[in-house]
């Protein structure tokens, strides 16, 4: 058995559990009425109501008992102080020296990240008024109007995330775009209304060697440059580059004047505070970024200092565990009511997934307890018209946040509280239900009364904030980050790590020339891979004209 299951307050856990198991939270509401007003959290700016969950305050003392047997606290000061933290690459982990205020400084390895942070953000802040403004010029004399970043995973989501969700404190007259997929369609569509004459390309990756963002790359270049007339000197005007490594950048043909630098130690799911995150500062500015990154701040500083009981990431982090190991949930969805919020699922899921999907803990041992949990999600109140059905009646538990604001950034009429009183109705649903009494005594018919009865006893954690502003975004992801880095202490695992996206990368890039070949390749795959590379090159032998391939479609048809 692992020491994680040997511990004492999982022992305790495990116990507890057998007994608490079955409490209805209707029961534990109607015993503690009170319990809405201790089971509630406040921190950066974000209150956070717990209360609707499957817990007393028993569970709650022997979660924040696992949490220190497990040295949650110890841990994640490591974090904040530069060591390895994440083993199997020997890397500091530092995404959090990233909003560190520029007064303070902290050597790692004999450098002071501090300095370095705050001297890419100074002139990502020149570039940024220089686009902004209208003071950078493309090639042939026009402003830059249109912006697409070119990157992928934690290149891509947090960009888009944070550009869709502060939209509303964006520059209205500069466009941005996200191109993200290997998939041809994704670059031609994201650039099929530009000029190329007033768009200028990011080129976002950590690498610089990514397949998928190098060959949109190259598309992009090819793209521009044939709309700029082929000049080689375009480049310099409309491509800049956000990477670690200059080398790959200036073979690229960027020149590193134009390339904003992180490190090594900025993970790519916890890059959208680094230079990944200069389509943000060109859509919101250099002061609402800083606002932004305030709120990341104020969050570490409340993970820090805040005690377990009260500590927001620590909470969710361990109520994650507590589900995921003991009620044995396997998925948890994430309902932000807020349009700007569209995409925050999709961020976090690769936070969340590809921070913990993990089956070894950090000494190479098989888990024999479950790990990260699938999250998912869509902004409210479109899910409850499509699966909140299963989380409501289904057979599965499913723990759920949501995310709500008190004022919204688009006042119109009454659609506020209509939209919030949905919030608060959806956890009040899942946790209550409707007894089949109930249901009787509104006349149902005796058939039916099973259909209609609701169960209840779904958890749910309400996070509210004031209202979805740069800092309240950077206090609402930095509340995940860390929520996240909670639960891989707690299971012992490297979060920090991604070994399990390598393989098929390998494989794909094997594959390519068995796909291009002329000649009939030798296939040594399995059966099934063999066949469908074989019907894959016959269906390319078979191709009609119109599947030729077109580098430059767009650009052909906005230069026109
Ligand atoms: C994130 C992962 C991964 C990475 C992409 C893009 O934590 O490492 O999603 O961000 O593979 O990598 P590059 O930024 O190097 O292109």
């Amino acid at each position: 058995m692992t020491e994680l299951r040997e511990r004492p307050a999982w022992k305790a856990l495990e116990a507890h559990y057998e007994e608490i198991r079955d409490a209805h939270l209707r029961e534990l509401f109607a015993t503690d009425p009170q319990r809405a007003e201790y089971f509630i959290a406040d921190g950066a700016g974000l209150h956070l109501d717990f209360s609707k969950n499957r817990i007393t305050s028993e569970t709650l003392a022997l979660l924040a008992e696992l949490a220190r047997e497990c040295e949650v606290e110890k841990r994640r000061d490591a974090m904040f102080r530069g060591e390895h933290i994440n083993v199997s690459e020997d890397r500091a982990v530092l995404h959090v020296a990233l909003r560190m205020n520029a007064n303070r400084s902290l050597n790692v390895d004999g450098v002071d990240v501090v300095k370095e942070v705050h001297d890419v953000l100074d002139r990502m802040g020149d570039f940024s008024y220089r686009i902004r403004s209208g003071d950078w010029k493309g090639h042939t004399g026009k402003p830059i109007r249109n912006v697409v970043n070119i990157g992928i995973g934690g290149s891509d989501l947090g960009p888009v995330m944070a550009y869709e969700a502060l939209r509303h404190y964006s520059q209205r007259d500069l466009t941005f775009r996200f191109v993200s997929n290997i998939d041809g369609t994704d670059f031609v569509e994201c650039t099929r209304d530009l000029d190329p004459a007033e768009t200028l390309f990011i080129v976002a990756s950590k690498t610089f060697t990514t397949l998928e963002t190098m060959t949109n790359a190259r598309t992009a270049r090819e793209w521009s440059l044939a709309g700029l007339g082929g000049d080689e000197a375009a480049v310099a005007k409309h491509f800049v580059a956000l990477s670690t490594n200059a080398e790959e950048v200036a073979k690229f043909g960027i020149d590193t004047a134009n390339m904003f630098g992180f490190w090594e130690w900025v993970g790519g799911r916890y890059s959208m505070d680094s230079a990944i995150g200069l389509s943000t500062m060109l859509a919101i500015g250099y002061v609402a970024f800083q606002e932004m990154l305030a709120g990341f701040a104020e969050m570490d500083a409340h993970f820090c200092e805040a005690p377990v009981e009260s500590n927001l990431p620590m909470l969710m982090g361990l109520l994650s565990v507590w589900y995921g190991d003991f009620f044995g949930a396997e998925t948890c969805a994430v309902l932000p009511y807020d349009q700007y919020l569209h995409r925050f699922p999709a961020y976090l899921q690769q936070l969340t997934m590809e921070s913990n999907g993990k089956h070894v803990t950090l000494d190479g041992t098989r888990v024999d307890y479950d790990t990260g949990a699938i999250y998912w999600g869509e902004p409210g109140t479109n899910g409850q018209h499509s699966f909140y059905q299963l989380i409501h009646q289904g057979t599965r538990l499913i723990p759920c946040d949501f995310i709500g604001f008190m004022h919204s950034n688009n006042p119109l009429g009454e659609h506020h509280d209509l939209l919030m009183s949905n919030v608060f109705a959806q956890s009040e649903a899942l946790a209550f239900g409707k007894t089949p009494e109930q249901v009787r005594e509104e006349g149902t018919a005796e058939e039916v009364v099973p259909h209609r009865v609701m169960e209840g006893n779904r958890p749910s954690n309400t996070i509210l904030a004031e209202r979805l502003t740069p800092e309240s975004l950077g206090s609402l992801v930095a509340l995940y980050e860390h929520s996240v880095f909670t639960q891989g202490a707690i299971w012992g695992v490297d979060s920090f790590d991604q070994w399990g996206v390598e393989l098929g990368k390998a494989l794909a890039v094997a594959i390519i020339p068995e796909l291009q070949a002329d000649e009939e390749p030798d296939l040594n795959h399995d059966s099934s891979t063999n066949a469908l590379i074989r019907r894959y090159r016959q269906a390319r032998r078979e191709r009609d004209p119109a599947d030729e391939p077109t580098p430059n479609p767009a650009g052909r048809e906005s230069a026109e």
